[in-house]
């Protein structure tokens, strides 16, 4: 499975650190959506689904977290610990988010608006989409 992660170009001075992110420059989509997650609790983890269509950049943009994606054959951890860096994730990809240190900031860009018919949030459904669709290219 092959990972991407973006390093985004932080803009320093003696002010301080700005990271400024731009759909199709810096954001391989069109951003329809941001949302962020924080004060999750100790121990939880986030997310246990896939999407039909939704494409989305995770940035931790101050604490850290790790994300577990699986594409029905394969698993990775991805920690995620830079304001600078997002970890694309693509369609079809089951994804977990855990282990947030207590001060963690997850946003989230996202290519498309919230549709509640666009998540997969049953395992073995999301296995027989990723496989039938394997079949289908053959
Ligand atoms: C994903 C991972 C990384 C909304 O009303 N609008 C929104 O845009 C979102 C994302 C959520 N919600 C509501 C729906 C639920 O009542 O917020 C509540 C929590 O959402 P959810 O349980 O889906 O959150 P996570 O952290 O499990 O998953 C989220 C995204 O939903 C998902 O697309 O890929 O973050």
């Amino acid at each position: 499975m092959q990972i991407v992660k973006y390093v985004f170009q932080p803009h320093g001075d003696d002010r301080g650190q700005l990271v400024a992110l731009e759909e199709y420059r810096d954001i391989p989509f069109e951003i329809k959506r941001v949302y962020y997650m924080y004060d999750t609790v100790a121990g939880v983890v986030r997310g246990k689904h896939a999407h039909r269509t939704l494409e989305q950049i995770l940035v931790c943009i101050h604490g850290s977290c790790k994300v577990r994606l699986d594409n029905g054959y394969e698993k990775k951890i991805i920690p995620l610990e830079r304001p600078y860096e997002g970890l694309y994730i693509a369609n079809n990809m089951w994804r977990e988010m855990y282990d947030f240190s207590p001060d963690a900031v997850l946003m989230v860009l996202a290519s498309d608006m919230y549709d509640e018919q666009d998540y997969i949030r049953d395992y073995d459904d999301f296995i027989n989409c990723v496989k039938n669709k394997s079949l289908k290219k053959i």
